[in-house]
């Protein structure tokens, strides 16, 4: 089995401090916590500009504020939102990736998303690819449900991706795919041979599926975008979510990967 790959998606576009005091807002605060969880083992973070007051925004400057805190303190994989937030314009969204960061992340369909729509049409998808392709980053995909990996591949039939990609299944959005091992085994056993998965569960789902991940052979994604308490009323830190990841890893006989040896297994040409 390859070594493990750790990412964490520090500080998303919805969360506010109010539902967690510790997620990261300013480039120096997302580098601080960039830097704790590689210390601790994690190889990739996954990012969102936030103003200071936590708006969130795409804008290049901010993310290129993020890019320069974090390579000035660690060498973590820096993977950058397409995302961004409910209700951004396209071209908003896709403006982080003219920055060259190694990794972007890329959702390849419409998903409710709580009482919102994440609103991913085919021209939009298509155009972010051909971008990430045209800055030479290596996309993600965000896969919120199944259908998701079959648009990814339609994709790579048009030219437009290339196989091998990796994946991320991102389980039990209230509108997404539901988080359960059933489905995580049906997630992983759609992608063609020689793609790699990340699972990225959802609140409670997070830690049932990073352990599944880690026996089947997949890496794993934890952070307070995607998931705010450690154990019920606990809140979570980024690091505390990291190094329970580390300890599941090492109790269970999978190694964990360094940044650069997460670059080889995802094919990134530092
Ligand atoms: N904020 C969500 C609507 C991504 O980063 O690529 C979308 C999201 C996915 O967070
Ligand atoms: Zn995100």
């Amino acid at each position: 089995m390859e070594k493990l790959i750790i990412t964490v998606a520090l500080n998303g576009a919805e969360v506010t401090r109010e539902q967690n005091p510790h997620i990261p807002f300013t480039p120096e605060e997302i580098a601080e916590d960039a830097a704790r969880c590689r210390a601790a083992g994690a190889a990739m973070v996954h990012v969102h500009g936030r103003l200071p007051d936590g708006t969130p925004t795409q804008d290049a400057a901010v993310y290129k504020e993020i890019l320069e805190a974090i390579r000035a303190r660690t060498d973590v994989i820096v993977q950058v939102s397409t995302g961004g937030a409910v209700g951004m314009t396209a071209e908003e969204r896709l403006a982080p990736v003219t920055l060259r960061p190694e990794m972007a992340s890329l959702t390849t369909g419409t998903v409710n998303f709580g009482s919102d729509v994440f609103f991913n049409p085919p021209d939009l998808i298509e155009t972010f690819a051909r971008t990430m392709r045209q800055y030479g980053v290596v996309p993600e995909i965000e896969a919120f449900d199944v259908g998701h990996i079959d648009n990814a591949l339609a994709l790579v039939k048009k030219g437009i991706l290339d196989l091998p990609l990796h994946f991320d299944f991102v389980m039990g959005v209230p509108g997404g795919i539901a988080g359960t091992i059933r489905n995580l085994l049906h997630m992983a056993e759609s992608l063609p041979p020689g793609c790699t998965w990340s699972v990225a569960g959802i609140g409670r789902a997070q830690l049932p599926l990073a352990t599944a991940a880690i026996l089947l052979g997949g890496h794993v994604r934890v952070g307070l975008e995607d998931n705010i308490y450690y154990a019920r009323g606990v809140k979570a830190t980024n690091l505390m979510l990291v190094e329970r990841i580390v300890r599941l890893a090492n109790e269970l006989g999978r190694e964990v990967a360094t940044p650069d040896e997460a670059r080889r297994i995802l094919g990134i040409n530092r």
